[in-house]
């Protein structure tokens, strides 16, 4: 135990850049231009929260198989844990690791923490000791919030096993039963200090919460997102798809996912005074039960799940008529199914192309079926500013695809303490590189053609191809190692390991055990090994991802 742990803080010395500048604020030219046009509200997310309660109390906010909270009690809650937390010692400017499924706690946890200016780090449930390791150590967290059990996974062993390797970690909460040494959420309630009242509450343009990238590194990096362009991300988002105080959203992907949770999702009907439903599966059974009995309205779907709604909606018995409008996003959606979605479900579907780093596009509800159909949409803000430029970073002829910049008033400046990377990330002038290809068309819809990240989207999961190469690489029989992604008609894109070895003797459930051994989480498991004898080179000497890509081309007509 104490060698791995010796070795991991080692690995990840090793990978860190240095650590100069945390955080990279907009230039203040364009902080007031957003303040002036009233983009940026100038409210922490604590006092949206009181303002909501305010007007709404009463009115249902959250719901989930065991609760439901009005405004009213979401606020109390939150008040009441957040002084938990102080009481704690948890202070403003702390990090805290947020990895719960979907449900009620998440919320009062994720409000609590902004009362009281904490920051939280939305993990997704199947990250496991690699992820949440280096998110903690990246971070310095000091506490780390699980459930107790969920999806026959016990989370409480793997937050023993994270804290062996990450010295900044003090707490583990628990939200059900927690383990020796840990704490149960509901006995922090308990706990309650009047100081936190007392403490001096963050700033609107405070950091609010961190996201995780989907990266192109070994290592993770961290999307600061502060309380302004935050809200601002949900409002825009909640006018694209026009939420009401009618409505209801109902989450099926993680909770902590960026589009889930604030395009518009869970914050962006709030924001509006609807009604969340939190579901722990996105299986059509499970969500269709919801969306009878609540009336759901509005909810959000990644590719792979729509054939598998698509086939459920023709059995089921539930009523679904209340839904107007399926938002699908995280990975292209392909063309035929965007109408099937519309004719099954009698709603409109709304394609989604966003990113944690911030932009986000969307067809709207009132758009021509072609658009719909064959776009991922156009920018939520018309303070979006968007450049789609050739391989020299010179801008493209219209319609003709590049590479998508963007900049705006919810678009980071600087990943996390990333200096070095920051430095190729972005230009000159404040534009973020997204890696994605994109085509754009008079209307301004852009459509999503592919990308020059080193990237794999396994049908919305982002698997960084660098990260896996390095875990790989560290197999002591793995001479070299080349992850590329290739089609895949279930998820749009599937994961190939081209592993070479010496011995010749290692098999896919080798590399998958010492995997697992590492802690890395499963979804960036390779779908598929070919163990070769070497790797073919470019002649500068890289490894030559298109031969291999080639070569299962090759193998495939052969069979
Ligand atoms: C969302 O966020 P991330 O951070 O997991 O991934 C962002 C990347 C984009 O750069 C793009 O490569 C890809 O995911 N992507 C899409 C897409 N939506 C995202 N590619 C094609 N078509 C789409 N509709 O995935 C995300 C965040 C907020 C809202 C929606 C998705």
């Amino acid at each position: 135990m104490e060698r791995r742990k010796a070795r991991e803080n080692e690995e990840f010395k090793n990978m860190t850049e240095a650590i100069a500048e945390d955080i990279v604020p907009w230039p203040e030219g364009f902080a007031r231009r957003y303040r002036e046009n009233g983009l940026w509200q100038g409210r922490t997310f604590d006092q949206r929260l009181l303002d909501w309660a305010e007007k709404w109390g009463p009115r249902l906010a959250l719901v989930d198989d065991n609760r439901r909270l009005t405004y009213r009690e979401l606020a109390e809650q939150a008040h009441r844990l957040a002084a938990g937390l102080h009481a704690l010692g948890l202070r403003k400017g702390d990090h805290v690791i947020l990895q719960l499924p979907n449900a009620v706690e998440f919320m009062v946890i994720w409000f609590a923490c902004q009362r009281i200016g904490v920051i939280p780090i939305h993990a997704m449930p199947g990250h496991r000791r690699n992820e949440v390791g280096n998110l903690s150590r990246l971070s310095d967290a000091v506490a780390y919030f699980i459930p107790d059990r969920h999806g026959r996974f016990d989370y409480r062993s793997l937050a023993e096993d994270v804290k062996e390797s990450a010295d900044s970690l003090r707490h583990i909460v628990v939200a059900g039963e927690a383990g020796p040494g840990q704490l149960a959420l509901a006995a922090l309630e308990e706990r309650a200090d009047a100081a936190s009242n007392a403490t001096e509450p963050p700033e609107p343009s405070d950091i609010a919460l961190l996201l995780l990238s989907g990266g192109t590194t070994g290592l993770p990096k961290l999307i600061p997102r502060t309380h302004d362009d935050y809200a601002y991300n949900a409002h825009a988002s909640a006018v694209a798809s026009g939420i009401s105080g009618d409505d209801v959203y109902l989450a099926v992907l993680p909770i902590g996912f960026n589009f889930t949770f604030c395009c518009p999702g869970v914050l962006g009907t709030l924001a509006n005074g609807g009604k969340v439903v939190l579901s722990e599966s996105p299986d059509p059974a499970t969500a269709f039960r919801w969306i009878q009995r609540e009336g759901v309205t509005v909810t959000s779907l990644s590719p792979p799940l729509v054939p598998l709604w698509l086939s459920e909606a023709e059995y089921t018995d539930c009523d679904l008529s209340s839904l107007r409008l399926l938002q699908v996003g995280g990975a292209r959606l392909a063309d035929e199914l965007a109408p099937q979605i519309e004719t099954v479900f009698n709603a409109r579907v709304q394609q989604v192309f966003g990113m944690a780093e911030g932009l986000v596009a969307m067809t709207r509800p009132d758009d021509p079926a072609e658009l719909r159909y064959t776009t991922q949409g156009r920018p939520i803000s018309p303070y979006d500013e968007v450049r789609i430029v050739d391989e020299d970073g010179e801008p493209s002829a219209d319609g003709v695809e590049g590479e998508l910049y963007t900049r705006g008033p919810y678009t980071l400046r600087g990943y996390y303490r990333a200096p070095e990377y920051n430095a190729i990330a972005f230009t000159h002038d404040g534009y973020y590189r997204t890696g994605d290809i994109v085509q754009r068309f008079p209307s301004g819809h852009l459509a999503v053609v592919g990308r020059t990240k080193e990237q794999i989207n396994r049908g919305g999961e982002k698997i960084a191809t660098r990260e896996v190469e390095d875990h790989l690489l560290a197999h002591p029989e793995v001479e070299g190692a080349a992850v590329l992604g290739i089609a895949d008609r279930r998820r749009g894109e599937r994961s190939v390991a081209f592993v070479a070895t010496r011995s010749g003797r290692l098999t896919a459930a080798d590399l998958a055990a010492f995997l697992r051994e590492r802690g890395l989480a499963a979804y960036k498991f390779p779908d598929q090994v070919e163990v070769v004898d070497s790797l073919p080179l470019t002649t500068v000497g890289k490894v030559d991802k298109n031969a291999l890509r080639e070569s299962l081309r090759e193998n495939r007509e052969q069979v």
